[in-house]
Parts: C-alpha cells; sequence; structure tokens
C-alpha cells in the first residue's frame, strides 16, 4: 500500500517482508557444483544403486532427471527402471547419473548458504539442510522486494554456486509456497495486496502444516483449495481440528502471524573461510584458523556459552570434507584453548593443500556464569575461578584424553 493511499491519521500498516528460501534439488545442485560435467544432465542421488546393491531410495533428483518420473523418496529399483545408469548405458541417451549420498559435503554447502543468508536477513530461522526463512523487513520495502530477493539468490549463486529458488510474502506460510511456486530458479514476490489472490487457487495439501490425512479429510468437506479454506466456516474448521483448525484457516487468508525467529539455543558455534581456490601456504591456514578461533571464542563469550568440545574442519581438494576435535573433561569459555586445541588438530594437515577451514565449539552449556564456575573448578589466590587453567594442565597430562578423532559434522552448520 502506498502512503497516498492511506486515510488521513490512519496508522502506518506494520506489515512484515518474509523470505524464504529454498535450494533447488539441493544434493544434485552440490553435486554438479562439484562435478560441472553434470550440469544440464539427469542426475539422481541416493543410495542402494550399485550393482550387487539391492535396498536403497532417492534422496534427490534434477529437474532433468524428474522428467523421467524419478523422485525423492522413491525406491531405487523404481528409479533405476526409469531412468538406467550412464554408467551401464553409456551410449543410452535416456540414461542418468546416479551419485551416493556425501552428507558431510552438502552440510558444508548449506552452511555456506546460511552464511550469506544471515548477512541479508534481520532475524533468520534456518528450517533444514536447505531451507530458511528472513525477516527482511527492515532491509528493503515493498516495490523494490523483486530486486532484494534477486541479489538474495545472486550471491548464493556467485559465492556458492547452487541454485535457489525465493518467495517473498508478508507471512511465512505465503513466503513458502511462493518460493515453491516457480521452482527452480524461482523468484516470486507476493505484495500484501495480492495475498488473497495468489492462495486462492493453491492445493490445500500444499498449504504448510496439512498432511496427507488432514488434506484427504478437508476435501470431504468440499474444501480442495487454500481459497476455500479462507472462505469456509472458521467454527467448523475448529470444532473438527481444535486449535490447529483456526491456525490453518489464518493460513489460507494470510494471516499467518508467526515472527521469524531463531531457533532456540545453539547447538554449537562455528565459523569458517575458504580461501581463494586452494592454498598450499600451511603458515597461512594456521593464521586462518588463529583468526576463526579468536571470533568463535569471541561469540561464545557474548552468547554467554561454556563449551566442551573444540574442533576444527579442514577441506582439501577436489573437496574432502575432514572434521577433527577435542573433547574437555568439562565445560569452558577459554579463548586460549580454543586457539591451542585447534592449531594442535590442525597439526595432522600440515603440507596439504586446503581450500576451507572452519572451527566449531560444541556441546554448549548456557548454565549460569556462576554456578558453572562453582563446579568443580578451582578458584586463583584472588578467589576468581580459572577453569581454563586448571583444564589446560589436565589437557597436557593426557594430551589424547578425550579426543573424538572423527566426529558428524552435523553441528558444522
Ligand atoms: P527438498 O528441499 O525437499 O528437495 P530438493 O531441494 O531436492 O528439491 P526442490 O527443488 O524441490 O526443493 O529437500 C532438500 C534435500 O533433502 C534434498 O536435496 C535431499 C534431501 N531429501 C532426502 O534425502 N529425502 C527426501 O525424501 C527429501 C524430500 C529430501
Ligand atoms: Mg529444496
Amino acid at each position: 500500500m502506498v502512503d497516498g493511499e492511506r486515510l488521513p491519521g490512519a496508522p502506518a500498516r506494520e506489515e512484515r517482508i518474509v523470505l524464504h528460501v529454498d535450494m533447488d534439488c539441493f544434493y544434485a545442485s552440490c553435486e554438479r557444483r562439484r562435478e560441472p560435467e553434470l550440469r544440464g544432465e539427469p542426475v539422481v542421488v541416493g543410495m542402494g544403486y550399485e550393482p550387487g546393491e539391492t535396498v536403497g531410495a532417492v534422496a534427490t533428483a534434477s529437474y532433468e532427471a524428474r522428467e523421467y518420473g524419478v523422485e525423492s523418496a522413491q525406491a531405487i529399483g523404481a528409479a533405476l527402471e526409469k531412468l538406467p545408469r550412464k554408467a551401464d548405458e553409456p551410449d543410452n541417451p535416456d540414461a542418468g547419473y546416479y551419485r551416493p549420498v556425501d552428507l558431510d559435503f552438502y552440510q558444508d554447502v548449506g552452511g555456506s548458504v546460511k552464511e550469506i543468508l544471515h548477512e541479508l536477513g534481520d532475524t533468520v530461522r534456518e528450517v533444514s539442510i536447505d531451507e530458511a526463512y528472513l525477516d527482511v523487513t527492515d532491509r528493503t520495502a515493498w516495490g523494490v522486494a523483486e530486486g532484494f530477493a534477486r541479489h538474495v539468490k545472486q550471491r548464493i549463486a556467485r559465492e556458492v554456486g547452487v541454485p535457489a529458488s525465493v518467495g517473498v510474502a508478508p507471512d511465512m506460510s505465503t513466503a513458502k509456497l511462493a518460493s515453491d511456486y516457480d521452482k527452480p530458479d524461482g523468484l516470486v514476490v507476493v505484495e500484501p495486496d495480492e495475498v488473497r489472490e495468489f492462495l486462492a487457487p493453491i492445493d490445500v495439501a500444499d498449504v504448510h502444516g496439512i498432511g496427507p490425512v488432514r488434506a484427504r479429510e478437508l476435501h470431504e468437506m468440499g474444501i480442495e483449495t487454500a481459497g476455500d479454506l479462507a472462505s469456509a466456516d472458521p467454527y467448523e474448521l475448529t470444532d473438527k481440528f481444535g486449535d490447529r483448525g483456526r491456525d490453518l484457516y489464518r493460513r489460507a487468508r494470510g494471516e499467518d502471524n508467526r515472527p521469524v525467529e531463531p531457533r532456540g539455543k545453539p547447538k554449537s558455534l562455528s565459523r569458517e573461510s575458504a580461501f581463494d581456490g586452494a592454498t598450499d601456504d600451511f603458515e597461512r591456514v594456521r593464521e586462518q584458523v588463529a583468526t576463526l578461533a579468536e571470533a568463535v571464542a569471541d561469540r561464545a563469550t557474548r552468547k554467554d556459552a561454556f563449551y566442551r568440545t573444540i574442533g576444527v574442519k579442514v577441506v582439501t581438494p577436489p573437496y574432502d570434507v575432514h572434521t577433527r576435535a577435542e573433547s574437555l573433561p568439562g565445560p569452558v569459555d577459554d579463548p586460549v584453548l580454543v586457539d591451542d586445541v585447534t592449531q594442535d588438530l590442525l597439526g595432522e594437515f600440515a603440507g596439504e593443500s586446503v581450500r576451507k577451514v572452519g572451527v566449531r565449539v560444541s556441546n554448549l552449556d548456557f548454565s549460569e556464569r556462576e554456578q558453572a564456575s562453582l563446579d568443580g573448578f578451582e578458584a586463583d589466590d584472588a578467589g576468581n575461578a580459572t577453569p581454563s587453567t586448571s583444564l589446560r594442565e589436565r589437557r597436557r597430562d593426557d594430551p589424547d584424553g578425550g579426543r573424538d578423532g572423527q566426529i558428524s559434522l552435523d553441528e558444522f552448520e
């Protein structure tokens, strides 16, 4: 609504601007990033397609592979029937490329996307490995939101090399439907006065929060589209579905008031940075890790987080993700220790070519500072708790104690 349309004296409507990002055929796009020959080809990412294997499912399929009827969660045998492997039938123009799931790699790519999103949104709610909501009310305005959304897509494409679809709307539910509306490489902006019209023809089964069972029940009530739902009797919906019914009714009317809230306490804090290409200069790698260690320790201090595990991530060409971590005997807030441990862990990679490094602290503890310092830590002469010193000593006694070795990457986001 433009200012001129406002009634004299009426307060400005506080319309939020919510942006939803969902990466296109995400795992397949990640595979294309490290194997550019796969661009434009049918690509299936999944398990169980090698000879001799029988069980497995499709995680995702590129849009070219979807044309053959291959889709997420399909049994791998069914996918192979629709789209044989290029490896088996090199001359068949209707064959596709199958690749195994490499979650560490996808998580790494997803983490880089999320870093950009955190720079671009006032608040960000991460939903999954490839999906997030951003509140961008203070970053853009209706009328220029399309340019802003294009900028988001371009930054992801340029800096991470994977395609995203973006939807913009005044609420989360409509923004999600908008990002899905024109996939892949979609960009759909639904302005406040267009919401009802945009939602009207959408199948209720596509509305967030309506699963197949509830969709069937709604169909039985004669409610097929979001438009039908928006003009249904809200009391009947509440009778049938309880509070949920009212929420869905509101969503169908574009009245989803949920704020874009970040998820609760993080499980870990991390920072990472890529070198331009790969570097053989290990001194540079060490310095970069020292900088990241300081930044992560600083972030933990500001968030009042103690950590029990300190880790590094090292990505070597072509795209091998290595993680190493060390667990401490107790939670600490100790920048010097973060520096010590990360440099120590990094030593293993001396002499290797490195594309990217990351530092993470995890096993976070947000209990009161005071309490944590009384928790078995010694006090110095002045009566201050000195957890770091005592832990550093204990660590020196048993340098390998608590080493995790290879750890899961799922917290490295
Ligand atoms: P989605 O965003 O649902 O799918 P997608 O990104 O592959 O495709 P779209 O363009 O339609 O968004 O899921 C993200 C990733 O999660 C997907 O690339 C693979 C993984 N996944 C599975 O492993 N199994 C599944 O059943 C689904 C739906 C997704
Ligand atoms: Mg996706």
